[in-house]
């Protein structure tokens, strides 16, 4: 009797393994290009990666939530990746892993606009398909780049916040992430070209400082900022670790009302602060619908449903369909108009992101 069980067993064994096999290849979808001649990338789910600035930061962690989401979706293997500190070398670091792990696509919000080309040329020689999204690299880095909204409008309505928190007169500055991180520089070019304006003519920007989406670093630099600014009338972070931390430091020194900050936040993070009206309102967009949307450009590229070319158009999932547009001699996917946050809206916010 235990004979025929072990033979019963044995036979089912090799005919699971048999089918298993059968499975692999031919029934998925091979994307076209340089990975057709790898030899276990299109066995098994496709594999998207996505990577991040850094560890510990909130923003990041929900883009990555929507980023899942969308892989989940399309049945594919999310990977979600971020080096401790926000620079170029720990991405690089990344990226050389994946390119071994054979993924099928790279999503990454970039530390560095051009530092990051060798690796990702590389990556996308191996037949991968690049991406960037939030914060892009240069255009010869990437297929396309995945856009949260307009950089001239984030620049121009954050200053013509700051300017009617303060009178249209004073002293402000900026709390910026690293000095390479493409997205906001091109947010802080934008204000800068805004300040030209001759409404602005009495608002003086005295300093760009950066916090490096570093908690203690974005604290360290807004006290020095109050500290070497005595008449600093207010502080624009367009990073949310930035104006979380700036939020903090004015609050416990008790100068809101007296310093005004604006810029882009988590309501999560915020809400106590536009409570209090340490921060009358800021701006942001939906991360998670950013990290989503960038899965979805990520599986029609794999999928070869387009090709990333200015007139492509490609399903969002829960979003719909999206369109891809020329961003200077590149391609973008152009996401929404950013929010306003007050003390109106705040509360139905702060618990979704
Ligand atoms: C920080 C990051 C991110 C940026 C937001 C607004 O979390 O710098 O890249 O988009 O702020």
């Amino acid at each position: 009797m235990k004979k025929y069980w072990t033979l019963v067993l044995s036979l089912v064994l090799v005919f699971s393994i048999l089918s298993a096999c059968s499975q692999g290849s031919p029934g998925g979808n091979a994307s076209n290009g340089a990975d057709g001649d790898s030899t276990s990338k299109n066995d098994g789910p496709k594999k998207y990666a996505f990577i991040f600035k850094n560890t510990g930061n909130p923003y990041g962690e929900k883009m990555m939530e929507g980023f899942e989401e969308a892989i989940n979706e399309i049945g594919g293997e999310a990977i979600l990746r971020a080096p401790d500190q926000p620079t170029a070398e720990g991405q690089i670091q990344i990226i050389e892993q994946l390119i071994t792990q054979q993924v099928d696509s790279i999503v990454i919000s970039g530390n560095d606009p051009d530092a990051l080309q060798p690796a990702l040329t590389k990556a996308m020689d191996a037949g991968i398909e690049v991406i960037s999204v939030d914060s892009a690299v240069n255009t010869d880095s990437r297929v396309t780049h995945v856009n949260q909204a307009d950089p001239e409008a984030i620049g121009r309505i954050q200053i013509e916040a700051v300017s009617e928190m303060i009178g249209g007169k004073g002293q402000i500055a900026v709390l910026s992430a690293t000095s390479q991180a493409t997205n906001q520089n091109l947010w802080i070019e934008y204000m800068q070209k805004e300040l030209e304006k001759p409404e602005y003519k009495d608002i003086e920007l005295v300093k760009v400082a950066y916090g490096d989406d570093l908690r203690d670093k974005s604290v360290s630099e807004t006290e020095a900022l109050l500290k070497t600014y005595p008449d600093l009338k207010a502080i624009i972070a367009p990073t949310t670790v930035g104006i979380a931390a700036a939020g903090k430091v004015l609050t416990d020194k008790g100068l809101g009302g007296k310093i005004a900050l604006t810029g882009l936040g988590l309501p999560s993070e915020m809400a106590s602060y536009i409570e209090s009206g340490v921060s009358p309102w800021m701006y942001l967009w939906n991360p998670i619908d950013v990290g989503y949307s960038s899965g979805f450009t990520a599986a029609a590229l794999v999928e070869g449903d387009m090709e990333g070319k200015a007139g492509d158009t490609f399903e969002a999932g829960r979003l719909g369909e999206k369109a891809v547009v020329e961003d200077g001699d590149g391609t973008q996917v152009m996401l929404g108009e950013p929010f306003k946050f007050d003390k109106e809206n705040i509360g139905e916010w702060k618990d979704v992101y």
